[in-house]
């Protein structure tokens, strides 16, 4: 039998993603309802061929369901987890609001697939960053235990929203067109830019998405035996996060070729890595796929013994959120 579904936060970048791996997985939905706030509701979006019109999400819409799929912000998902719990509904949310949270797994499906069936009614999804960095890592990890990550990220306009993706375009625009733009939605002009992460800088000056990256990745690889040193850029780039990686390692670091074969045998990874031809992970490729795509991998030549350098793109709208919530669905 199908599963009752319910997308909250339908009409955002995240939320058509939803729909988009739901009928690409072949996922067995029975009935699918959309929500969104009052501003969205009435409009219509086709999923498997037919009109579905969402509705405005009040506590009783999760009456009857098994999976709510949320990506509407952390109020939110705040603000209904009661009624979806109550419901008997399974949330996976796509939001920080409970990640760190004692009890609420915290999962990557080719990860940690263990701890999704130790929740307790909600089930959270890492942030996109953490999810693409961690696709590259553990692959390795599992084998050869890491001791130690300094990562700079590369990160799309889609990690922002919709709103986001539309200022990038409209802001290369204006510069083409020699225009004056001001910017509404990201802090600084955006077409042929880049900057610091935008989210909030704590005392020690690092942002939050950094944090995330930190505190994250030790929920998800159960240890705290993983030092992480992040630096999280925006750069004007569309829908793929990339990220560059040094990865050190506790004991002697594997060879190019074991890190290769262990990343090729790696499901949700794919190995672009082509050094005759310069040709290796891009957010252009990367956008669209389902597949984390790494990429130069090669000894850190400051430390070849320990340590490894690579990189990797990853959609940040699929695996990183829509994507591995489904799948997180698909495991449930
Ligand atoms: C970004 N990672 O690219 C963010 C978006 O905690 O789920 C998602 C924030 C989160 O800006």
């Amino acid at each position: 039998a199908g599963k009752n579904v319910v997308i909250a936060g339908a009409s955002g970048a995240v939320g058509i993603e939803f729909m988009s791996v739901l009928e690409k997985m072949n996922f067995p939905v029975n009935s699918l309802r959309l929500l969104a706030t009052k501003r969205s509701a009435g409009k219509k979006l086709k999923f498997r061929g037919e009109d579905i019109t969402i509705e405005e999400m009040t506590a009783s819409s999760f009456k009857g369901a098994d999976i709510a799929l949320f990506s509407a912000g952390s109020s939110v998902s705040k603000e209904f987890e009661k009624a979806v719990v109550d419901a008997g509904c399974v949330m996976i949310d796509n939001s920080s609001a409970f990640r760190m949270r004692e009890g609420t797994p915290l999962v990557v499906p080719e990860i940690n697939p263990h701890d999704a069936k130790k929740h307790q009614g909600v089930v959270a999804n890492p942030n996109c960053s953490t999810i693409i960095m961690l696709m590259g890592v553990f692959p390795l990890h599992q084998k050869f235990p890491v001791r130690r990550l300094v990562v700079s990220t590369y990160q799309a306009a889609s990690g922002a929203g919709w709103a986001a993706m539309e200022e990038l375009k409209d802001s290369t625009r204006a510069v083409l067109d020699g225009k004056e733009f001001t910017p509404q939605k990201m802090p600084y002009p955006y077409g042929f830019n880049l900057f610091s992460h935008n989210t909030a800088i704590d005392a020690a000056g690092y942002n939050e998405e950094e944090m995330k990256m930190v505190k994250e990745t030790k929920k998800i690889l159960s240890t705290d035996a993983i030092a992480i040193s992040p630096t999280c850029i925006r750069v004007p780039i569309l829908r793929a996060h990339a990220e560059s990686i040094n990865i050190e390692f506790a004991g002697q670091a594997p060879s190019e070729d074991e890190a290769r074969a262990l990343y090729e045998k790696f499901p949700g990874v794919r190995v672009v890595d082509d050094r005759t031809k310069n040709h290796f992970p891009m957010p252009l490729e990367a956008s669209g796929e389902w597949d984390c795509l790494v990429g130069r991998i090669r000894k850190d030549v400051s430390m070849p013994e320990k340590a490894l350098n690579v990189f990797i793109a990853g959609d940040q709208l699929l695996k990183g959120a829509a994507l591995n919530a489904v799948q997180i669905a698909a495991l449930l």
